[in-house]
């Protein structure tokens, strides 16, 4: 007779779900748990807690991070699951939360049952993964892609600079830059994840083995022109801010056409109009510009165009452009061993999976610059993510967190590298 097969504590689980769903939720239910605002500070608080609860080892980076560590000795390398706290403002509830939430539930449920490993294990729940003050900070600090520049540069929309946020805390944003992990004390990154797409749902399917992850760039754009009068300016007179825009808006879809692929997506998020009055020609208009691919050429290539756009209409416009780039994140590959190790284990589980590429951004893809790292996605109902429509069946996130379980148990078991 076998031996029955480990699980997660499923209602334990479901129980952390709905207690963190409820830090930083608004009246519209929306959950506004921003980097190192009120609510994600109490999430973080929180999380502490259920480490701590859970008998593993809490640890904060440089970068905040917060790590719960198993079996750690601080010499073996280590299997990593994470993902984030912090949200989109009115974000949904699983968006990173599920990541690492399963994550510590994993790490709970081997603990319990005192299985000896060969690697240790963390869970660990990034900072400022959303991105409001660029993006995937935390996994940046840990891959050492952070600079003193970058730090002192960073801010969000309302101009808040990361170093007063993390400095509200008491934390010193310039410590991320000693976060940095050697690739050596990383055996393998695993990330679950909701789909945020619509595919899974679509096709009935429980589990995403995700082979790709889309790289992205996001500006912000300010075209100048001149504010003016709205009833006694004549339309050929007008330097216009906001039609520069209307206009840039209206080439997208022919500039993805032309330059983009099939996992090309652009979006215009925010847009502020300066004065902002009703009777007044916009003088000003300063908004987000977020390109995505999963290819760096197809990527340089969008850039290029949507820069050559923006330069032909101001000139043609008489206005001014100037942009920033806010982020820069490269495509990455999953590690393909991982991704058949996941595809497997799905299969020893009767886990009906499918392979498929990633529309969003992850810590992930930092990680995979220094580590082997696999990325398991669970469905999103109708696709709808960074709103509070965001959810995913219960049995589908039972599903992949049994499984997430059992491909960490694959490579923490596995045998010693010598
Ligand atoms: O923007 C993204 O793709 C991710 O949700 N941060
Ligand atoms: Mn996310
Ligand atoms: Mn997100």
């Amino acid at each position: 007779m076998s031996k029955p097969i480990l699980t997660i504590n499923f209602s334990r689980l479901q129980r952390n779900i709905q207690t963190l769903g409820n830090i930083g939720q608004a009246e519209d239910r929306g959950i506004h748990r921003m980097a190192f605002s009120e609510a994600d500070w109490a999430a973080r608080q929180w999380f502490s807690e259920q480490i701590n609860a859970a008998g593993l080892d809490l640890y904060e980076d440089g970068a905040a991070n917060l790590h719960g560590r198993l079996d750690w000795d601080g010499q073996r390398p280590s299997v990593m699951i994470g993902s984030h706290l912090d949200t989109v403002p009115g974000g949904g509830p699983l968006d990173g939360a599920l990541g690492v939430l399963v994550g510590l539930e994993v790490l709970t449920t081997i603990a319990e049952a005192q299985i000896p490993l060969h690697y240790p294990l963390e869970v660990i729940s990034f900072s400022d993964e959303e991105g409001r003050f660029g993006g995937l900070f935390g996994s940046q600090a840990i891959a050492g892609q952070l600079t003193p520049a970058l730090i002192h540069a960073a801010r969000d929309l309302e101009g808040i600079t990361l170093r007063d946020a993390m400095g509200h805390w008491g934390l010193d944003a310039n410590a991320a830059l000693f976060a940095r992990r050697a690739p050596e004390s990383i055996h393998a990154y695993l990330e679950l994840h909701i789909e945020q797409g619509p595919v899974l749902d679509r096709k009935g399917i429980s589990v995403g083995v995700v082979d790709a992850i889309t790289g992205l760039f996001k500006w912000e754009v300010r075209l100048l022109g001149a504010a003016n009068h709205a009833g006694t300016t004549p339309m050929d007179m007008r330097v216009d801010a906001f039609q520069g825009l209307a206009e840039f808006a209206g080439a997208i879809n022919r500039i993805l056409e032309e330059h983009g692929g099939p996992y090309s997506r652009a979006t215009i998020g925010r847009v502020e109009l300066k004065p902002g009055a009703a009777n007044t020609v916009p003088g000003c208009v300063t908004f987000s510009l977020d390109v995505r691919d999963t290819d760096s050429a197809t990527l340089t290539a969008l850039a290029d165009a949507f820069r050559l756009t923006l330069s032909a209409l101001a000139r043609r416009r008489k206005l001014m452009f100037e942009f920033e780039v806010l982020a820069a994140i490269p495509p990455r590959r999953c590690d393909a061993g991982i991704a058949q190790l996941i595809s497997e284990t799905a299969d020893a589980l009767a886990i009906e999976h499918l392979r498929l590429p990633s529309g969003a951004a992850h810590d992930a893809q930092i990680m995979a610059g220094i580590a082997r790292t696999g990325m398991i996605f669970v469905p999103s109902i109708e696709g709808r993510s960074h709103s509070p429509a965001e959810w995913t069946a219960w049995e589908d996130i039972e599903r992949g967190a049994n499984l997430l379980l059992q491909v960490t148990l694959g490579l923490a078991a596995e045998p010693a590298r010598h």
